[in-house]
């Protein structure tokens, strides 16, 4: 036994440090699989959740190999290995209470933390933790009791960084290939959950650590006074409402829907000669809607996230990287469901199929003010029912209805939709819709899944008739940011009509267009060829509602309005306006087309120069005002008269079954939900086609045995 080569290798140094190394490695693996749901989707995802820890373990324990002195390398050693395994026990006990990672944020404000876990850590610990402190222990006796042996022969420097680089060169390894398998990881940040199954826990608290500290840094420069540049922007930027409209939609029920996505060409579009959107046409050219023509997307990298954080508050998103994933933990917001809430009395609630962690949504949410989100773990999303990023729309729906029936009134709520997310797959039991054959199957895919998004739209509506919810309701939909890419553009011209060679930057800025829809019975409505973009749907939907935005700080302004600028700013400093599209940056540098023509203005006279110049520096103000508010959390210094500023501590969004009835009961008589109203449930007036529902096994009716807000395995790659 004594000679055995094993034995030999674990009394030197190296042997040592591949003993730790293997410890960790192992500890963390098994997390992966057995704590968390990081989600692995295909067999490169589950090559790099196996190896991601190799990397930056060898990294972190190399430190110690560096020290000559014998016990100082050993004791070191073994304080960054204990150090990291505590830091992998503790993210496994919070996520098993919170489905997330911890931050430095999180491990700082101690408080927070353990007032949540503080209730149940007993209940969160389970055996198979053991497995996961039991080796330190062991460790540790097998050192102190002289079982390993301490290595005096140091380490040269050389052998040393030998190691390092090792480590390093398989870092870079795991994060070449994470950004092969998902483009643009660290810079937009989709979920913490990725990051942890690409990179690892280590790599996530590092880069955690240095977000955090650029955002400490930026924030703690400013001070009360940089909120008044802001202040002074929006004021004199207010577009007075419009009297015809003010109020119209007071005290209804708002039901925002989001149309992953979508575009504007798609309505009354045909393929082959069949509509792909019938039901959203006719909503388009419905007397009680208003509907845009030239409405604009104006989304960053945060891509659905942007178009949400304006939707609910009129402030842009970053030049890089999504507000939610980055500010949305901490900022102060003074969003939509706050403002109705403390305003009209309104309860809120988003239905999503994905999971909560997705845009880091089910933090942002709690600062926005929501009373409740619904997310994949409140459906059943079995692999039948998910496609891409979560539960299919019909599913989502339907699914929806025996929670939004329990809201009290005046509502608002938003459905968030994802089956016509790239890359549009669809199983063949949902489509009978002939998809046309140009080269790009991308392009022809697309198709399919705004049609079967329309079908879903079109059952709900029908529900909403049913149920009687459309008759004191007010139903936004608006399409999030494109579809399809500039990269798809040049093989969806031959589909649009277009010469593929007469394809220009132009051509590819109208296709930002995307729908805005705003029906409700007797609205007066009409198709408005107003310019506008995301920004403005606050200040319009809140007008509709009646209330008065003047005191709020948003950068949008009323499309009803008729001081509205029609001038539409894009994350690129590029613009539009009611007659120009401008592009490519500032000056004599910029292409300017004009909008009735498509053509490239190349001799523009002063007159027209000075226009646009001071068009462009009135968006590069907004948008550098909006970074501002943002990086430097300003809504923190200014609550506008009557706010009162959100508590998110408020919600948990653990158990909303509960605390939706709950409500419902405490209320009693005083109970404005639909349930409440009708006295029993609507959920059977829901029809729908969707094949996961015609089996009797799935039921709508009941309350699933979920709804901890725990992830699942629904958010693909
Ligand atoms: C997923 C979804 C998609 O939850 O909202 O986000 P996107 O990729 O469109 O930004
Ligand atoms: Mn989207």
């Amino acid at each position: 036994m004594k000679n055995l080569p094993l034995k030999r290798w674990l009394q030197t140094r190296l042997g040592f440090f591949s003993l730790l190394t293997l410890l960790i490695w192992l500890k963390t693996v098994f997390s992966y699989y057995f704590n968390f749901s990081l989600g692995a989707s295909d067999p490169l995802q589950h090559f790099l959740m196996i190896f991601n820890p190799i990397g930056t373990t060898i990294l972190l324990l190399s430190i110690a190999l560096y020290i000559k002195p014998t016990r100082s390398c050993y004791w070191i050693m073994y304080a960054i290995y204990f150090l990291d395994s505590i830091l992998l026990l503790a993210n496994v006990i919070y996520y098993r209470q919170f489905t997330d990672f911890l931050t430095i944020n999180t491990i700082t404000s101690v408080g927070k933390v353990t007032n949540g876990l503080g209730k149940s850590i007993n209940s969160l610990l389970t055996w198979p933790d053991l497995f996961l402190i039991l080796d330190l222990l062991l460790v540790l006796i097998a050192l102190l009791r002289g079982w390993i042996k301490m290595d005096e022969r140091p380490f040269s420097t050389l052998k040393a960084f030998t190691i390092t680089s090792l480590g390093a060169f398989i870092f870079l390894l795991d994060l070449t290939l994470s950004e092969s398998n998902r483009p643009q990881l660290l810079t937009r940040t989709f979920d913490r959950n990725y990051i942890v199954k690409y990179l690892g826990l280590n790599t996530f608290m590092v880069y955690d650590g240095v977000k955090t500290a650029q955002n400490n840094q930026i924030r703690s420069s400013a001070d009360g006074t940089d909120i008044n540049e802001v202040l002074n922007y929006t004021q004199a930027h207010q577009a007075e409402p419009n009297s015809a409209y003010f109020g119209n939609a007071q005290g209804k029920n708002v039901i925002v829907i989001h149309l992953e996505s979508f575009q504007q060409f798609l309505i009354d579009f045909k393929v082959n000669g069949q509509e792909v959107t019938p039901f959203l046409n006719k909503l388009y050219h419905d007397q009680n809607s208003l509907s845009f023509s030239n409405f604009f997307h104006q989304v960053g990298l945060g891509k659905t996230s942007d178009a949400e954080n304006m939707l609910e508050n009129s402030v842009f998103g970053l030049p890089q990287g999504s507000v939610f994933t980055s500010l949305g933990t901490d900022n102060t917001f003074q969003a939509a469901p706050a403002i109705l809430q403390q305003t009209a009395g309104y309860s809120s609630a988003v239905f999503h199929g994905n999971v909560g962690s997705f845009w880091n949504r089910n933090h942002v949410y709690k600062n926005f003010g929501y009373d409740y989100f619904f997310d994949s773990s409140y459906f059943n999303t079995s692999s039948e029912a998910n496609i891409g990023y979560g539960l299919k729309d019909k599913l989502l729906f339907a699914e929806s209805i025996k929670y939004l029936e329990r809201l009290q009134q005046p509502f608002y709520t938003k459905f968030i939709t994802v089956t016509n997310h790239i890359p549009f797959n669809l199983t063949q039991a949902d489509t009978d819709f002939t998809i046309p054959d140009t080269a790009d199957s991308t392009v022809n895919n697309y198709f399919q899944t705004a049609h079967y998004l329309d079908q879903a739209i079109e059952e709900f509506f029908a529900y909403l008739d049913r149920s009687g919810l459309a008759q004191n309701s007010l139903v936004l939909l608006y399409g999030d940011h494109y579809g399809l890419s500039n990269s798809n553009n040049k093989a969806l011209a031959t589909l649009l009509d277009k010469d593929t060679d007469d394809w220009t930057a132009f051509d590819n800025t109208r296709l930002q267009r995307v729908p805005l829809i705003i029906h409700m019975p007797g609205l007066k409505g009409g198709i408005k060829d107003t310019y506008g973009g995301e920004i403005d749907v606050l200040p319009t939907l809140l007008h509709l509602l009646g209330i008065k935005t003047d005191k709020y700080v948003q950068f949008g302004q009323d499309l009803l309005s008729d001081q509205h600028q029609q001038l539409v700013a894009f994350r690129n400093n590029n613009f539009v306006t009611s007659k120009y599209t401008v592009l490519g940056g500032k000056g004599s540098k910029s292409n300017v087309y004009d909008n009735s023509t498509g053509a490239l203005l190349t001799e523009l006279t002063n007159a027209q120069i000075k226009t646009l110049d001071q068009e462009q520096t009135a968006v590069d103000q907004a948008l550098a005002l909006s970074d501002s508010l943002n990086n430097k959390n300003l809504l923190r210094f200014y609550t506008p008269s009557g706010f009162r500023p959100v508590d998110p501590e408020k919600f948990d969004y653990l158990n909303e079954i509960t605390e939706l009835i709950q409500r419902q009961t405490k209320l009693g008589d005083q109970s404005t939900s639909l349930y409440s109203q009708t006295g029993h449930s609507t959920t059977k007036l829901y029809k729908t086609d969707a094949p996961e529902l015609t089996d009797p096994e799935n039921d709508i009716d009941e309350f699933p045995n979920v709804g901890s807000n725990k992830a699942t395995d629904s958010s693909k790659q």
